[in-house]
């Protein structure tokens, strides 16, 4: 079984047949100026070094033959699915639904929703659409890794502090196995990368193990 004995707080092992590699919300809406993440006054930049990492990691992956799923965040464009706390929260320059450079902010099927070029899903890939910041809520991702017989995960995408780390926490209390792949999550707040990371591995792993993209590829075959 490739083991990752790099990992922290330990080692970890994970079996090729029952691993995916999940791919949180890199979305153009997250990464490129003029859409949410911008709104809510953050530098889009702090995201973008995660893009060469995770291009290269899932070249890994697919070659492998590793299951590999997507995640966008994002509503219906009647925003029937986007709670009314969420889309009054804060002052963002542009709300939920507002038009934008990219087309309307955070809606499905606008080019701003979708994922930045460099990671394009793959014809046959699982691209699940989410309301929430966590994947598990509101949609068929539990019950899609159970018909694969996933029970581990290498976990990458943005942000580490909202929808990875939301995610993980969903996961692990369903049982999944999470190795969050710290070069390959990003961050608006260097601050909450370390310690957003810190906090996954802290407690002899209260959430999962966290290691470097290049531990993984270095033992996938
Ligand atoms: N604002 C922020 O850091 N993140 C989000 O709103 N969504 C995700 O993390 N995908």
């Amino acid at each position: 079984m490739p083991t990752i004995t790099a990992a922290r707080p330990a080692a970890y092992a994970f079996d090729l047949h029952t691993t995916a590699l999940l791919v949180i919300d890199m979305q153009r809406d997250f990464l490129e100026p003029g859409g949410f993440g911008e709104s809510l006054g953050n530098d889009v930049g702090q995201l973008r070094r995660t893009i060469g990492p995770l291009t290269a990691l899932l070249a890994g992956a697919r070659a492998a033959g590793l299951t590999v799923l997507h995640t966008r965040e994002g509503h219906l464009p009647d925003l029937s699915d986007c709670p009314p706390a969420k889309l009054e929260r804060g002052a963002p320059s542009r709300r939920i639904g507002d038009p934008g450079p990219n087309g309307r902010i955070l809606i499905r099927g606008e080019y701003g929703h979708d994922i930045v070029d460099e990671l394009a899903p793959l014809p046959g890939e699982p691209v699940i659409d989410k309301p929430g910041k966590g994947a598990f809520y509101a949609t068929g991702l539990d019950e899609l890794l159970a018909e694969r017989n996933v029970r581990s995960l290498l976990v990458t995408g943005v942000t580490t502090e909202v929808c990875v780390h939301t995610t993980v926490r969903e996961a692990n209390d369903r049982g999944y196995e999470c190795l969050v792949l710290a070069d390959c999550v990003g961050s608006y707040f260097p601050e909450f990368q370390r310690v957003g990371l810190d906090m996954i591995a802290a407690q002899g792993g209260i959430f999962g193990w966290v290691a470097d993209s290049m531990d993984v590829l270095a033992v996938l075959p």
